[in-house]
């Protein structure tokens, strides 16, 4: 007799406008869950370091290249996502590819032009979109220096993110009212983080590719 498989990991991205919480609510997940964590963009590689440096407003860059190159620090980490799943471990995205769309639109770029760079990556078998209106936002602090942390395109952004939930092949995704207590926007997420790791250890699917 061989051992019986192991079942895979789960991938559960949080998706929200600054301030939403989200750095916040992935840090409780994974302790309650005990899961490793990856936020996007991963500004300590090279490509990494070159977002880091345009976010900071220390270079310029036009908004293609730009884009390609979030998108392309998402496909450096691919390998490293794959192989913690496939150990049984899950993965927690602070940020993926749906702010990759979300920013880049609120400039002005095409949709299917955005969208298709980050084409095959893994899917999410779970978002979680933490849902909050500018003036709660606003409460939470001022924001800060970087590049998008402005009133006009944050309310692009928001329009935009809320609506890529319907699109196909994006996977399960759940809206999360944000403006809530932070305990109960905790106990909001784990419900739906606990269903979705229910679901894939019911079904044993492989991981699935975003937008195909
Ligand atoms: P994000 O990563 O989405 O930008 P953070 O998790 O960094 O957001 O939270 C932004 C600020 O708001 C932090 O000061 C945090 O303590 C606070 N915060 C997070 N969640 C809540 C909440 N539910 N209610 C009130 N304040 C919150
Ligand atoms: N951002 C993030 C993008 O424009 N494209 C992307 O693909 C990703 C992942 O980078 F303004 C933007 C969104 C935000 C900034 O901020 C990252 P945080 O505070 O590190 O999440
Ligand atoms: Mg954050």
């Amino acid at each position: 007799l061989g051992a019986a498989k192991k079942v895979r990991g789960a991938l559960i991205v949080i998706e929200g406008l600054d301030r939403a919480g989200k750095s916040t609510q992935v840090s409780r997940i994974a302790q309650s869950i005990t899961a490793k964590t990856i936020k996007f963009p991963e500004r300590t590689t090279p490509i990494g370091k070159m977002i880091d440096s345009y976010l900071g407003k220390m270079s310029e860059m036009d908004d293609h290249a730009i884009h390609l190159l979030f998108s392309a620090n998402r496909w450096e980490k691919v390998d490293e996502i794959l192989r913690s799943l496939d150990d049984g471990q899950h993965v927690i995205c602070d940020r993926y590819a749906f702010s990759g769309i979300a920013y880049s639109c609120a400039k002005g770029l095409s949709h299917d032009w955005c969208r298709s760079p980050d084409v095959g990556l893994p899917l999410p078998d779970l978002t979680l979109f933490l849902s909050l209106t500018p003036e709660v936002a606003a409460q939470r602090g001022a924001y800060g220096e970087e590049r998008y942390e402005v009133v006009a395109i944050q309310e692009k952004v928001k329009t935009i993110l809320s609506q890529l939930g319907s699109e196909t092949n994006v996977g399960p995704w759940q809206t999360i009212d944000a403006g809530q207590d932070i305990d109960k926007v905790t106990e909001d997420c784990l419900a739906e983080v606990k269903k979705a790791i229910d679901s894939v250890q019911l079904k044993g699917a492989p991981i699935g590719k975003l937008f195909t």
